[in-house]
């Protein structure tokens, strides 16, 4: 296993629309592995696989505290089949836009479809912070991200701010 490099804004990578697995082979299992090491390095609750630069729609997650046993869920192609009217509100950060914070409301509630790890048809209900986390993989998947359901101006703010980054670090 090894870790890979989390792409950050502006990179335009995160605003594409990541492909479907068509197949899950041995590559995309590595690649889990890989994003799942990412992660827990980082560390984060989720990563999607657009984060580390492949455009496929891939997501790892996992909720456990430090203190409690490893619990690692793995999407392959997830859709939302359903989600509730009643929203709730989490504070999201994204590991693509460090040390930025902002409340997100999206649906609390949301039924799931995807592939396990070997291919197999899953699905699942999750609310709470795991309904949350499962929606901002899936709109990375879409190359949406969780400044895109702020305010205009925080989000523009949060933008140029990484865009003067970037430009600084690659000694513009
Ligand atoms: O680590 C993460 N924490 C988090 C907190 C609230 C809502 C969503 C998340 S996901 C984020 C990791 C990440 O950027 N995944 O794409
Ligand atoms: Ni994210």
């Amino acid at each position: 296993m090894s870790t890979l490099d989390i792409l950050l804004i502006p990179d335009q990578r995160l605003k594409q629309v990541a492909a479907p697995i068509t197949s899950v082979d041995t590559s995309v299992r590595k690649l889990l592995d890989d994003m799942l090491e990412t992660m827990y390095a980082a560390p984060g609750i989720g990563l999607a696989a657009p984060q580390v630069g492949s455009l496929i729609r891939a997501v790892t997650i996992d909720l456990a505290r430090e203190n409690e046993p490893k619990a690692p869920l793995f999407l392959i192609n997830p859709r939302i089949v359903w989600s509730s009217e009643e929203r709730s509100t989490y504070q999201e950060g994204c590991l693509s836009i460090p040390d930025y914070y902002e409340d997100v409301e999206r649906p609390a509630r949301v039924r799931v479809e995807y592939q396990d790890r070997t291919g197999e048809e899953q699905e699942l209900v999750a609310e709470g912070l795991l309904a949350t986390c499962i929606q901002h993989e899936i709109d990375h998947l879409n190359g949406i991200l969780f400044i895109d359901h702020i305010s205009r101006l925080k989000r523009e703010r949060v933008w140029k701010k990484f865009v003067k980054r970037a430009k600084f670090e690659a000694g513009e």
